[in-house]
């Protein structure tokens, strides 16, 4: 790949009312970007292959664990930090911000916030230096929007839970150290338990042929009687809510995730618009790619406020599952058009590795799937204005 000379677009100055805590974070997170993913990430996805070196840069840059206090290993930082990190990290590559989703809001947060002391101390330094990896275990072959019909179970044993099932789809699940995997009771009730690598009846098959987010491992997670200990149950939270709760938080780093996406794609196409000449002039004095310049800014312009205003919210308490749910369906879908377009602006080149456009919008194809699709999070929006559930 090109040497990464990415700027971020800023057109209603929005970096005014950032802090120089955020500036720091977000300028740190992007020098380490540039040094450690760009150069190498385009290899990695052409072979489809985690790059695993990049872990402990990760982990050192407060990557796992943004806003789990300093206590536990985490970097303490506020959520609109962690927001600035993710846009800077996906500006990279998706399935680099993947990671650190999974590592963050969907292992450590809930061991965070459902978790006792005992297990609190157990894992969240470990997950926060990197020395472990975690994965999330929501999804099931025959329940992918809709979780609540999960079939994976576990029962009581008396001194032991045995749990059976398998999750699909599982991001990290191949090399993952534990995971935390949601199954019922036998009362039919959801609860998280902290399956290690290691117990008997635990595998992780990873998935191939993959098109999209190609440097970021996907597998299952197959139980087979395995006995997990009593206190690898997280006891403060159990029913869907549970795992919906970890998803707000992750949905919340992917809108400003897919914004950094979308930054690169039209950082590119900028400086590709000004440097190719055809028919004797760059290609950017021509009107139609100017149209697509112009509403690409104006995209990211508007997406930008948007997150900014739920990173405000979001450090208030008071930011909804809907209105997180409306950014990451807006910014996502932002990102994809924007690829897309941006990608046709390079011509033939666009479909190189030699610029990230192609992979970015490759990558996006997962992201406008996973963490709830497109069409779930328009419903969540319906269901929040009119007060009526389309799922029932
Ligand atoms: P519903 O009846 O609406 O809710 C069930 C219970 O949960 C409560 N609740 C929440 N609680 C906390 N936070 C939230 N965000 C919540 N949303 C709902 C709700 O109040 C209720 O509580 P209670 O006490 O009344 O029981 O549930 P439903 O079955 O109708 O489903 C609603 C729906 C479709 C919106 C939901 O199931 C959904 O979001 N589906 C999408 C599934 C999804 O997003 N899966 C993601 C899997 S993980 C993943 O993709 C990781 S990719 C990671 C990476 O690589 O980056
Ligand atoms: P389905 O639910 O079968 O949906 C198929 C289509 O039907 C979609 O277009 C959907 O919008 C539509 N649809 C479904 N229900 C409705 C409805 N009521 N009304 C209208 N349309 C509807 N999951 C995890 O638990 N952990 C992970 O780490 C994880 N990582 C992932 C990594 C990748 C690369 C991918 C691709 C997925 C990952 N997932 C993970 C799974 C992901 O969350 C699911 O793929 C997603 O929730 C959709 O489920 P599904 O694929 O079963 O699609």
């Amino acid at each position: 790949m090109r040497p990464d000379l990415f700027e971020h677009p800023d057109y209603y100055g929005l970096d005014e009312l950032l802090s120089e805590e955020h500036k720091l974070v977000r300028d740190a997170t992007r020098e380490w970007v540039k040094r450690d993913v760009s150069p190498i990430i385009e290899d990695y996805a052409q072979k489809a292959e985690f790059p695993q070196q990049i872990v402990k840069g990760l982990a050192e840059i407060g990557a796992f664990g943004p806003y789990i206090p300093v206590e536990y290993g985490g970097a303490g930082l506020d959520q609109m930090s962690y927001g600035l990190m993710m846009q800077e990290i996906e500006r990279g590559d998706s399935g680099v911000r993947s990671t650190c989703s999974v590592q963050s809001s969907l292992v450590m947060y809930p061991i965070y916030a459902y978790g006792n002391e005992a297990q609190r101390n157990k894992y969240l330094p470990k997950l926060a230096s990197g020395e472990w990896l975690g994965s999330f275990g929501l999804t099931e072959p025959n329940f992918g929007s809709n979780p609540g019909g999960m079939v994976t179970s576990f029962k009581d044993m008396g001194d032991h839970y045995l749990l059976n099932g398998a999750k699909m789809w599982i991001s990290n699940a191949p090399f993952c150290d534990v995971a935390v995997v949601w199954a019922k009771n036998e009362e039919g009730r959801i609860h998280g338990l902290l399956v290690e690598r290691g117990m008997e009846g635990f595998t992780t098959p990873e998935t191939h042929n993959k098109w999209s987010l190609r440097a970021s491992s996907t597998g299952e997670l197959v139980f087979d009687n395995v006995k997990v200990p009593k206190e690898n149950l997280l006891p403060n939270k159990s029913g869907l809510g549970a795992p919906l709760g970890c998803l707000d938080s992750a949905r919340y780093g992917i809108a400003w995730g897919a914004l950094g996406a979308a930054m690169d794609c039209y950082d590119t196409a900028l400086r590709y618009s000004k440097e190719r000449i055809q028919f004797d002039r760059p290609i950017g004095g021509f009107q139609l790619q100017q149209k697509k310049l112009a509403e690409m800014i104006t995209e990211i312009t508007k997406a930008q406020w948007l997150t900014y205003r739920l990173g405000q919210l979001k450090n208030e308490g008071r930011a909804t599952t809907a209105q997180i749910s409306m950014a990451k369906r807006n910014n996502v879908d932002m990102a994809l058009t924007i690829a897309r377009d941006a990608r046709q602006m390079l011509g033939g080149m666009g479909i190189t590795g030699d610029y990230p456009i192609m992979r970015h919008m490759m990558n996006l194809e997962s992201v406008v799937t996973y963490e709830g699709t497109h069409d779930i999070h328009l419903l969540i929006t319906g269901m929040d204005v009119t007060g009526i559930s389309a799922f029932k």
